[in-house]
C-alpha cells in the first residue's frame, strides 16, 4: 500500500489563523458555537467545505464547482488514513471501507441536512468512492458502471425542482454495496422510500414535476416523440406546467435525457422495457390533459378525446374502458356491485388517483428492476457499506401530509444520530474502562413519540380518522388531534393555543409541530385522503388490461382478491422506517452533516444566521462536547507507539516489552498531566489537542535531531 506523508503538526499552526482547524476538537473555546461557526466561515471563504467534530464530517454546501472531486483527488484519499489528508467525503468512505474490509463488518455512512444541504451531492461522491476501489477488471468494470449508472435514473424519476433545491429527492434512498472478502464491490442493492407521487399531478409555483417529463420531452428524438404523440414543449401539459416554471437555468434536461437513456443499457434495460417506460410516462401526460366537463345531469363527460385515445393507445389500453373507468366507480357493497357516475370534479380526483399511482408504482418497478442488475453473481460471504441520502427537513408556504412525512423521516434519522453518537462514545469509554461524564442534549424521542406511538401519537389519531365510516374529514382529525395533544409540549393548533399572539400566527386548518429543526405548520387539507390512498376499482381494473409490461406487472390481477383493508400510506411509511432503523442500528455508522449556507442557492456566501440555526438543531455543538469532554483523541497503542518511541530513551532505539508499557513510558517521560490522559485496555485516551501537539512537537524535534546525528555520522565517515 502506497502510504503518503503525514501532514506536520506545525504548518496545522501555521494555517489555523488562515484557514481554521480541520478538527473542531482543536478549537481551544470549544464551548463558543460563535468560534465554532467562525472557523466554519474561515475554511468556507478559503473554499474549504469540510471540517470534522472528530469522526463526523461536516460539509458546506459551496453551490460551485470547487474541483473537490477529480480523479487525482480521490487517488490522493485512497490508503491514507483519515487525520493524514484533509478533511473531506472521501476521507470518511476510505475510513470506512477500510475498516469494513479489515474487520468484515457492515459499516453505513448517513447523510443528513435540511432541503438543499448537499446530501445527494454527498452521496454520490461516496458511490464513486466506493465503486472506484475495485482492481480494475473487466468484471469489476460492470459493477462498477451499474452502480454508478443506477443515479442519474432514479434521480430523474424521483428527483424534481423545489423551491428549495433544483434537484429535490422526493423520495427516501438506502443503498448497500456489496464487497467480497477481497473488498471488491461485487453488487448493490437500493431501498426506497415512500415517494412524494403528488408531484406528479400538482406543482407548487415555480416547482416543477419530476425531472424526467421534461427530460423526455427536451432530450427524446423526433420519432420516439412522434410515437408517443408528444410534443417538446412542456407547456402543452397540465401535469407540468402548474408551476410556471418549465425550465430551469441550472438542470439541462436535454443532456439529462441522454444520461438517462445511456443508464438504462448500461444497467441492461431491454428495448422492450425501454419502449414500455416511454410508453407509460407519455401516457401520464395525456392522462393530465384529459378534461371533464358536466353535462344537463351534471355528470362528468370528457371534453377532448385526443388525450383519451393518447394514452389508450400508449398502455393498450381500450379508450372505452379507460374512459368509463374515469367517469364512473363501482362499490361492491354487501355482495352487490353498485356503479354510479362520477361528477366532472370526482372524475379530475380519479384521473390524478390513477395518475399518482401508476407513476408510484413505475417508481417501485424501476427500484425492484435496478436490484435485478445490481444482483451480485458472487456467492460467499458478503460485507455491507450502506449510503443513505433521504429528502431534508423541510418547510414552504404550504406544508401538507407529504413535508409531515419528510420531516418525521428525518426526526428518525436525527434519533439514530443522537443515539449511535452518544451510545458508540459511551460504549467505548465503558470497554476501556474509562470514567464518563454525561453530557445535556436535546432528545427528540420525544417528537417521534408524538408522531408514531401507539393509539396516541399523530399517525395513529389519523388512521383512526381514516377508518371511522361516516362524517370523518381533515377537520374532524384535526379536532381529533386537538382533544387527544392539547398539553404536549410539541404540538399547537389555533384551539389549543391560549396565547393570542400565537394564535395569530396560526390558522384554523393548521396544526403545528415544533420540530428538532424548528416549527413547521401543517395543513391538515388532504391527509385523510393521501393517508387512505384508495385507487377506485374501475381505475384499478382498467390497468390490470393494457398490454403494457410494466403497467401489467404493477397492477396485478389478484390485487382484487385481497379483502383485507389495505396498510394506511403513514403506516406503512412508519414501518418501512422502523426497518430502516433496525438496518441502521445493526452496522457502524459513519456520518456526514451537511449545511446549507444561504437561502438563496448562492455561492461564496455564508449566512451566519442561517448556519447557526442548523449547527444548533443538528446538535452539533453537543457532538463537540461529547467528543471533548471525553478524550479528543485516542490512539491504539501499537499505532502511538510506532510513531512515538523515538522520543523516549526507554522504547529508543530498541524496544521489546508491551505496547502499553512502552506508552506509558513515552507519556511519562514528557511529563503528561495525570488529567490529561488515561490509559485504557487497548488505547491512550488524550484529553486536549495540545497534549498532543506537545507529542508532535517533541517528536518533530527528536526527528531534526536524529537527522543531524545521521548527517553528522556520514560526515565524519
Ligand atoms: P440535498 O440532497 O441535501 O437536498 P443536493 O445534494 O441536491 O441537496 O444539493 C443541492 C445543490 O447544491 C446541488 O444541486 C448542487 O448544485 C449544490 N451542491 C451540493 N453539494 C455540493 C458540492 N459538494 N459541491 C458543489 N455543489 C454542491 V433534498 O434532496 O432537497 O433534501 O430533498
Ligand atoms: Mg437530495
Amino acid at each position: 500500500m502506497a502510504r503518503r506523508p503525514v501532514v506536520r503538526m506545525e504548518s496545522v499552526l501555521e494555517d489555523r489563523a488562515r484557514i481554521g482547524v480541520p478538527d473542531a476538537i482543536l478549537l481551544e473555546d470549544y464551548l463558543n458555537e460563535s468560534v465554532f461557526i467562525d472557523n466554519l466561515k474561515k475554511r468556507y471563504q478559503q473554499n474549504i467545505i469540510y471540517t470534522y467534530i472528530g469522526q463526523v464530517v461536516i460539509s458546506v454546501n459551496p453551490y460551485t464547482d470547487l474541483g473537490l472531486y477529480t480523479e487525482d483527488c480521490l487517488e490522493k484519499y485512497r490508503n491514507v488514513n483519515f487525520y493524514e489528508v484533509p478533511p473531506h467525503v472521501f476521507a470518511i468512505t476510505e475510513n470506512a471501507y477500510r475498516s469494513m474490509v479489515a474487520e468484515t463488518t457492515d459499516h453505513c455512512i448517513l447523510i443528513s441536512g435540511e432541503s438543499g444541504a448537499g446530501k445527494t451531492e454527498a452521496s454520490k461522491q461516496v458511490l464513486r468512492f466506493l465503486a472506484a476501489t475495485s482492481l480494475h477488471r473487466r468484471e469489476m468494470d460492470r459493477v462498477r458502471d451499474r452502480l454508478l449508472q443506477s443515479n442519474p435514473l432514479l434521480e430523474a424519476f424521483g428527483n424534481a425542482k423545489t423551491n428549495r433545491n433544483d434537484n429535490s429527492s422526493r423520495f427516501g434512498k438506502y443503498m448497500d454495496i456489496e464487497f467480497n472478502f477481497k473488498g471488491d464491490p461485487v453488487g448493490g442493492h437500493i431501498l426506497n422510500y415512500l415517494l412524494e407521487k403528488s408531484r406528479v399531478v400538482h406543482q407548487e409555483e415555480g416547482e416543477r414535476n419530476f425531472h424526467i417529463f421534461y427530460q423526455l420531452l427536451a432530450g427524446a428524438p423526433d420519432e420516439l416523440l412522434e410515437k408517443l404523440h408528444l410534443q417538446r414543449d412542456a407547456n402543452n401539459y397540465f401535469y407540468l406546467k402548474q408551476g410556471e416554471s418549465c425550465t430551469v437555468d441550472s438542470v439541462n434536461d436535454r443532456a439529462d435525457f441522454e444520461a438517462v437513456d445511456h443508464a438504462l443499457d448500461i444497467l441492461s434495460f431491454t428495448t422492450e422495457e425501454q419502449e414500455a417506460i416511454w410508453d407509460v410516462v407519455g401516457a401520464i401526460l395525456h392522462l393530465g390533459n384529459v378534461a371533464f366537463k358536466a353535462d344537463d345531469d351534471g355528470l362528468a363527460r370528457v371534453k377532448d378525446e385526443t388525450p383519451i385515445v393518447n394514452c389508450s393507445k400508449l398502455i393498450g389500453c381500450d379508450k372505452d374502458v379507460l374512459r368509463k373507468a374515469l367517469t364512473h366507480r363501482t362499490i361492491e357493497a354487501r355482495g352487490d356491485i353498485v356503479t354510479s357516475p362520477l361528477n366532472p370534479e370526482q372524475a379530475v380526483y380519479a384521473r390524478d388517483a390513477l395518475a399518482k399511482s401508476v407513476y408510484e408504482r413505475v417508481f417501485n418497478w424501476l427500484v425492484v428492476r435496478l436490484n435485478h442488475s445490481l444482483e451480485s453473481p458472487e456467492s460467499g460471504r458478503k460485507t455491507l457499506l450502506g449510503i443513505l441520502d433521504i429528502y431534508g427537513f423541510e418547510i414552504f408556504d404550504k406544508n401538507g401530509f407529504e413535508q409531515f412525512c419528510i420531516n418525521y423521516c428525518n426526526e428518525k434519522l436525527q434519533q439514530v444520530f443522537i443515539e449511535l453518537t452518544l451510545r458508540s462514545e459511551q460504549e467505548e469509554y465503558y470497554r476501556e474502562g474509562i470514567e464518563w461524564e454525561k453530557v445535556q442534549y436535546f432528545d427528540n424521542k420525544i417528537i417521534c413519540d408524538l408522531v408514531e406511538e401507539k393509539h396516541k401519537g399523530i399517525i395513529s389519531l389519523l388512521d383512526e380518522e381514516c377508518l371511522r365510516p361516516g362524517d370523518a374529514t381533515d377537520l374532524t382529525f384535526l379536532n381529533k388531534m386537538n382533544s387527544h395533544l392539547a398539553t404536549h409540549n410539541h404540538y399547537f393548533s389555533y384551539e389549543t393555543s391560549d396565547n393570542s399572539k400565537v394564535k395569530k400566527t396560526i390558522n384554523k386548518d393548521e396544526f403545528r409541530l415544533r420540530h428538532y429543526a424548528g416549527e413547521v405548520a401543517y395543513r391538515v387539507q388532504g391527509f385523510l385522503d393521501k393517508n387512505n390512498d384508495l385507487l377506485f376499482r374501475d381505475l384499478k381494473e382498467a390497468m390490470t388490461h393494457t398490454s403494457n409490461i410494466i403497467i401489467t406487472s404493477v397492477f396485478p390481477k389478484d390485487e382484487f382478491s385481497q379483502k383485507k383493508r389495505p396498510v394506511t400510506a403513514a403506516t406503512q411509511f412508519k414501518n418501512s422506517l422502523a426497518g430502516l432503523m433496525t438496518i441502521l442500528m445493526s452496522k457502524e455508522p459513519s456520518y456526514i452533516r451537511c449545511i446549507k449556507p444561504n437561502d438563496d442557492k448562492r455561492s461564496y456566501y455564508f449566512d451566519e444566521e442561517r448556519v447557526s440555526h442548523q449547527v444548533k438543531y443538528l446538535g452539533l455543538m453537543e457532538n463537540l462536547r461529547v467528543r471533548r469532554a471525553g478524550f479528543a483523541y485516542r490512539r491504539a497503542y501499537e499505532i502511538f507507539l510506532g510513531r512515538y518511541k523515538s522520543v523516549c530513551p526507554a522504547t529508543w532505539p530498541k524496544y521489546n516489552g508491551p505496547a502499553k508499557d512502552g506508552v506509558m513510558a513515552i507519556v511519562q517521560h514528557l511529563g503528561y498531566h495525570p488529567d490529561d490522559y488515561r490509559m485504557g485496555e487497548t488505547k491512550l485516551f488524550i484529553r486536549l489537542p495540545k497534549t498532543l501537539f506537545l507529542t508532535e512537537d517533541a517528536f518533530q524535534k527528536r526527528k531534526q535531531e536524529l537527522a543531524t546525528m545521521i548527517q553528522a555520522k556520514w560526515k565524519a565517515f
